[in-house]
């Protein structure tokens, strides 16, 4: 078979494990999509436009390991740059790739369509270095091998967005045929004195420490060092917490499991086992103002144990070029049978009792915050994924406990209100086995709406719970005005405009939480589109979590600007 460009990008892209990738058309992009259509193994998705295209794409990345979007040059590239970012701070390897120019306008003097209208259409790539670890711009035939790989590896390795353009006239063009695809999946491997070095002061470190914790951070899928953690934590068996963001990110059926460690938005008596702590282990953490509570809840210092995907801070000392799996499990496999530290876990079973469950709303009664969250809550089992959006969502998600298996996925450090919608989309086109509840709010609905056609498009049976509270309520919590309150749209009723003439998509609405019980009945029914179901509730009817969490951050954001010296 001879290959082209566009059948080369399409080859690599299958090998790496993509089945699906996400596109816009544009003129620009056109002929590279006949090229990937052409690609055994890898089926093209429509999105309704390039931010979606991205959010989807970075959605399938969470449940596929990686993903891809393809969108037209600069009016849709710069959409979905949006979302690329997104995936840089999420840590997730998505290719984003766009048509270009064809090679013979570059330095031409020629103003082209869909441009700022200057002759140089060097911008996009300027934009997209900063927010890749990547970014290429393929002009001939002959370089396009080396540059794709290029890209494809670096974000394979650095679990971080790349970015390929590659010019129109380019796409089509014969090039050579791709080698191994081991020359893009094997890593650098960890060094082994530098691991050895750090096993060492680490053991170090718990030796001289009682009341040891380990804390979970959101870096951890992206360090592929889940099951290295958990055999952590067994061997210690210590208390583990998870951040906000890393939730499911270790089981919640484990024994040594005690909840969310958030400041004082955390799970009960986590925050007091956390700060009672002689030593916490923190795995793959972010600390930023929202996942520290506005700065209150920072765990640092000489009692803090930090490993970072690539490298650990421990006793005053750092320790670069390994991978946090290595690390974690030398680590345990030195410390079985020497050391445990089951102090953390013995007090806090000694401290909080299991709390009571909430108990179920007459089906009359108005619909409120917790009977909505009681019953999405019975919906979980080890086949879920909950997607949770930025808003009350976060905080309704985090309480919910989860069966072995079960999977919650959350944009917390980019924070794109909308990301649900089209991330659920791409989530459910990677994992159509899975049963994937999306909780929304009303406001981060109306940015990306649209991006339900394309569920009832591909007949995907996602549910979908809109939270009707008549505005941005978290906003309303941080600081308040009337910016916070947005039209109200008939979001049921949207559904059948989606659906048009075939679509089996179906709109709910509930008031009571016996509509509530009806309509899941009948979305579980539903398996040949997506069903939307808007719970109504009132407006400050909300988690007391993100009462507590809303004022740390108000009163961080509201800190005066430092004085001169
Ligand atoms: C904004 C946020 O209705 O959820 O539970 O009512 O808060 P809640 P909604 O979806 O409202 C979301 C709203 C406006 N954040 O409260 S979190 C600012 C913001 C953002 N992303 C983008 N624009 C603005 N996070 C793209
Ligand atoms: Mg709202």
């Amino acid at each position: 078979m001879t290959y082209t460009v566009g059948r080369y990008l399409g080859t690599r892209l299958a090998q790496i494990g993509l089945k699906h990738h996400f596109a816009v058309a544009g003129d620009y992009n056109l002929v590279l999509l006949d090229q990937l259509l052409a690609t055994p193994d890898l089926k093209q998705v429509y999105c309704c436009n390039e931010l979606n295209c991205g959010f989807s794409a970075e959605g399938y990345a969470r449940a596929n390991g990686a993903g891809a979007a393809v969108v037209t040059f600069s009016v849709g590239a710069l959409s979905a740059l949006n979302a690329i970012g997104g995936a840089y701070a999420e840590n997730l390897p998505v290719i984003l790739i766009s048509g270009a120019p064809n090679s013979n306008d570059i330095g031409s003097g020629h103003i082209l369509h869909h441009t700022i209208g200057l002759p140089d259409y060097g911008y996009q790539l300027e934009i997209a270095k900063r927010l890749t670890c990547a970014a290429v711009s393929i002009t001939s035939a002959q370089e396009a091998p080396v540059l794709i790989d290029h890209a494809i590896r670096t974000a394979l390795r650095e679990k971080k967005p790349a970015y390929i353009e590659i010019a129109c006239n380019v796409s089509a063009a014969p090039c050579s045929p791709p080698g191994p695809v081991s020359a893009l999946l094997r890593d650098v491997p960890s060094d082994p004195d530098t691991l050895e070095a750090a096993v060492a002061a680490s053991v170090e470190f718990l030796a001289s420490r009682k009341k040891v914790s380990l804390l979970i951070g959101s870096k951890l899928r992206a360090a592929e060092a889940e099951d290295a953690a958990l055999q952590l934590g067994k061997t210690l068996s210590c208390a583990v917490a998870t951040m906000a963001a890393a939730k499911s990110f270790y089981p919640e059926n484990d024994p040594h499991y005690i909840g969310t460690y958030w400041g004082d938005a955390s799970s009960a008596g986590v925050r007091e086992i956390m700060d009672w702590s002689d030593g916490i282990v923190a795995l793959a953490p972010v600390f930023n103002d929202y996942s520290t509570a506005g700065w209150t809840a920072w765990p640092q210092g000489e009692n803090v144990l930090l490993a970072e995907p690539h490298h650990v801070h421990v006793n005053g000392r750092t320790f670069d070029g390994i991978h946090l799996k290595d690390y974690l499990a030398a680590l345990s496999q030195r410390l079985s049978g020497e050391i445990t530290r089951p102090d953390t876990l013995k007090e806090f079973q000694r401290v909080v009792r299991p709390s009571a469950p909430v108990a179920a709303a007459a089906p009359g009664d108005r619909l409120v915050r917790a009977e909505m969250a009681r019953q999405i809550a019975q919906l979980i089992t080890p086949q879920t994924t909950i997607v949770a959006e930025t808003g009350d969502s976060w905080f309704n998600a985090l309480r919910m406990t989860l069966p072995e298996g079960a999977r919650v996925e959350l944009e917390m450090q980019w924070g794109h209100i909308g990301w649900s919608v089209p991330a659920t989309f791409g989530y459910a086109v990677a994992s159509p086995e899975r049963r994937i509840i999306t909780m929304v709010g009303d406001g981060s609905f109306q940015l990306t709406a649209q991006e339900v056609a394309q569920m009832v498009r591909l007949k995907l049976p996602v549910i979908i719970f809109l939270v009707n509270n008549r505005g941005y309520t978290i906003e309303v919590e941080i600081h308040d005005g009337p910016y916070n309150n947005i039209k109200n749209w008939d979001y049921a009723g949207l559904m059948s405009a989606f659906n048009a003439e075939d679509g089996k998509g179906l709109g709910l609405r509930a008031t009571t939480g016996g509509e509530l019980s009806d309509a899941i009945a009948k979305a579980l029914k539903n398996q040949d589109g997506p069903t939307l179901i808007e719970c109504q509730i009132e407006r400050d009817d909300c988690t007391s979590e993100l009462i507590s969490w809303g004022r740390r951050v108000a009163a961080a954001n509201a800190r005066p600007p430092r004085k001169a010296d």
